[in-house]
């Protein structure tokens, strides 16, 4: 191989585990944290791999202005209902209520661990384990000054592991089953991105929280923009291409969320909306959530769904109604909401809100106050335009994506079959996910991600305790792996030499290129920004084609550096993603969340035939992907 591009032979790492954990982020954290109160004395051998530096990785690498998911004096049965009611009735009741009733000793932690956690007047300095009241900004979220919220919560975990347990910079390109059971995961591989090694691990079972899937469809941010995102653009759909190829069962694929954003910045409104109580209007001016929400009670188009409460797609689905109809743009009256606040407040403390209100973004989506310091906008002075976002693919916040995996087994009523014995383990034997990695269970967010972190280390300890004596044998050799992850550097060193323009050569193409032509793929056919987010059986048809037509191409991407090869299994991981995601919106047979997307030939939710999961199995050696329907249960009464 050529010396010249940076790439002799790579060398070679092999190391043998009982638990590896592939990502650094929330759910890694949290079964960073965890893992070792039960391994302690086992003398199990523990590691974790982050493609990036774990302070800073992940969804939570800018830092977050809330924390989501906080009970306090709330039912964990209550939580369920608003999940369940957000999500369109379809729901795991068991894996939400099991993050429900846990998730508070986490952030009680988080604020051991340094994060500033906002109290009530007379509260302040009185920690939340101790009774202290947070500042809500909605019943289940409460506000943090948290710029370093990573970079705590990182701190804690690495502590825990420590710091000889941890390889960052390891990006983990696939999952290898075991020689002996095709059911069962036996090993990993992957590479450093930063040197020329790549490494094989083997162990008894793994922990796969890689995040969700960023950048498969075609974003809004574009030219001068390419590269702003509101989700982790470093988060490619590992986690749910490395589950489908290990064979692993998939659980509401077709599930997306399309989050309603401040335009261009992507700044996130909760806090905008529930604390600062600010309000939207169309272009017009017309408070068209009032004008208009009745549409939403027409139960043959939104069935129960529309009566209550509007959930997060059904306030989209109002936005977007507008903004088709011409009646756009959507705007948020910051300057109101802020002179509203400031009205009983002193000068000091009106300057104090105004430093919030940009706090809220430089803790969170600096990029934000990026693009109100360059049109000058002052948010008491102007207000701010809201807009849908591409698609993002993700199980832990608004949406619910994700692998089917095994529950809790402690909630009366709970179906037999959605246990088999270790809690967050997926239908592969070892292969354990957890945050947005687990489907059918959104509204989790940082702190409830970082808790099923913690629930799946606990019950891969015991896993790994009850398989002692089992030996890993990998399906793939060594060379077959080397082979298979270097492929990209291959095809660039034969080829290079063919052309002149280094870009341009019939033998392979480069990752950027070819994540042009996915993000073109889904935007036009699968329900992207470019139709509305509306799709129907011939335009998934088309894309059927086209996406495993872009699979076999894949085959011939180029890497001419590591950066490029980092880039290249990205997009090989987004490619199944988006794979998954069609197959599903393709099979179920209605519009389940409205203002997410549309199947404008089933345009209504079907409550009878529907109100269902549906679950996917991919088929590493055909290539084929089967789908099933799975029966829906409601534990928790209305
Ligand atoms: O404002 C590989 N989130 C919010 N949560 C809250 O609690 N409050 C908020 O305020 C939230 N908001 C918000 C949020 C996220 C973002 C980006 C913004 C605003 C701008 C959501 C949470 O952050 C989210 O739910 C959790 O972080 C999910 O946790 P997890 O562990 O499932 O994913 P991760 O933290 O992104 O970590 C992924 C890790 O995987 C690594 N990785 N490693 C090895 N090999 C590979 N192939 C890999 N691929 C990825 C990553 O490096 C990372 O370490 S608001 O909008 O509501
Ligand atoms: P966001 O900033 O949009 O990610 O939202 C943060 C939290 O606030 C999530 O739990 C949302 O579901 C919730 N939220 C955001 N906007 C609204 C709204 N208009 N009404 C009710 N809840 C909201």
């Amino acid at each position: 191989m050529s010396e010249q591009y940076g790439f002799g032979n790579p060398e070679v790492i092999e190391e043998e585990l009982d638990i590896l954990i592939i990502g650094g982020g929330m759910a890694a954290c949290g079964a960073a944290f965890e893992i070792q109160r039960w391994a302690e004395g086992t003398g199990l051998k523990v590691k974790l791999v982050d493609k990036a530096a774990m302070s800073r990785s992940g969804a939570v690498a800018m830092g977050l202005s809330a924390i989501n998911t906080y009970m306090g004096e709330n039912d964990p049965a209550d939580y369920v209902r608003y999940v369940r009611s957000d999500l369109m009735g379809i729901v795991r009741e068991d894996l939400v209520y099991d993050v429900g009733r846990h998730v508070d000793d986490s952030v009680h932690n988080f604020e051991e661990w340094g994060l500033p956690v906002w109290k009530q007047p007379g509260d302040e300095g009185k920690p939340l384990r101790d009774g202290g009241k947070p500042v809500r900004s909605g019943k289940w979220q409460i506000m943090i000054n948290g710029e370093s919220y990573k970079w705590i919560v990182a701190e804690a975990a690495k502590k825990a592991l420590g710091q000889d347990r941890i390889q960052e910079r390891v990006f983990i390109v696939r999952l290898v089953t075991d020689k002996n059971d095709p059911n069962r995961v036996a090993g990993a591989a992957g590479f450093s991105v930063r040197e020329h090694k790549l490494y094989i691990y083997r162990f008894k079972c793994c922990l796969l929280v890689c995040g969700g899937a960023v950048n498969v469809f075609r974003p809004r941010s574009v030219g001068e923009g390419t590269g702003r995102a509101w989700y982790p653009v470093w988060n490619a759909g590992s986690t749910y291409a490395m589950a489908a190829e290990c064979g692993a069962e998939l659980t509401m694929m077709e599930n997306r969320f399309v989050p309603a954003r401040f335009k261009d910045g992507y700044g996130p409104v909760g806090a905008w909306f529930l604390l600062f109580k600010a309000k939207v209007a169309n272009g017009m001016g017309e408070d068209y959530g009032t004008l208009r929400g009745a549409e939403l009670k027409d139960a043959k188009r939104f069935g129960k769904y529309g009566q209550g409460v509007p959930g997060t797609c059904l306030r989209n689905h109002l936005m977007l109604n507008e903004m088709k109809e011409g009646r756009g743009p959507i705007i948020m009256d910051t300057v109101t909401a802020m002179k509203n606040l400031a009205a009983k407040m002193t000068p000091k403390e009106v300057k104090h809100l105004e430093a919030e209100a940009w706090e809220d973004f430089l803790d969170m989506t600096i990029s934000q106050c990026g693009i109100w310091a360059g049109e000058n906008i002052e948010p008491d002075k102007q207000p701010s335009e809201i807009m849908p976002t591409e698609p993002y693919l993700l199980g832990s916040h608004a949406g619910c994506a994700g692998i089917w995996v095994s529950g809790p087994t402690d909630l009366p009523g709970t179906p037999k079959e959605w246990s088999w014995g270790y809690n967050r383990m997926t239908t592969v034997k070892g292969l354990f996910t957890a945050g947005d990695g687990v489907g059918a269970s959104g509204h989790k967010f940082s702190s409830g991600s970082f808790t099923e972190g913690r629930i799946a280390a606990k019950a891969m300890v015991k896993f790994a305790l009850d398989n002692k004596d089992w030996k890993p044998e990998m399906l793939r050799s060594k060379d077959e792996l080397v082979e298979e992850v270097y492929r990209p550097v291959k095809n660039f060193l034969q080829h290079k030499d063919y052309t002149t323009a280094i870009d341009v050569n019939p033998h392979y193409i480069t990752p950027k290129m070819l994540q042009f032509r996915l993000q073109k793929i889904m935007d036009e056919y699968v329900a992207g920004v470019a139709t509305w987010y509306q799709t129907n059986a011939k335009m998934l048809e088309m894309a059927e084609k086209k996406l495993v037509m872009i699979r076999e191409d894949a085959q011939k991407m180029r890497a001419k550096d590591l950066h490029e090869l980092l880039r290249a299994w990205e997009n090989y991981h987004r490619i199944l993603a988006a794979e998954a995601h069609m197959r599903h919106i393709q099979y179920r047979q209605e519009t389940r969340y409205p203002g997410y997307y549309y199947r404008t030939d089933y345009n209504y939710i079907d409550d009878e035939n529907w109100k269902c999961f549906v679950n996917s199995r991919y088929d590493r050696d055909t290539g084929a992907w089967e789908l099933k329907k799975v029966p829906h249960k409601q534990l928790i009464k209305d």
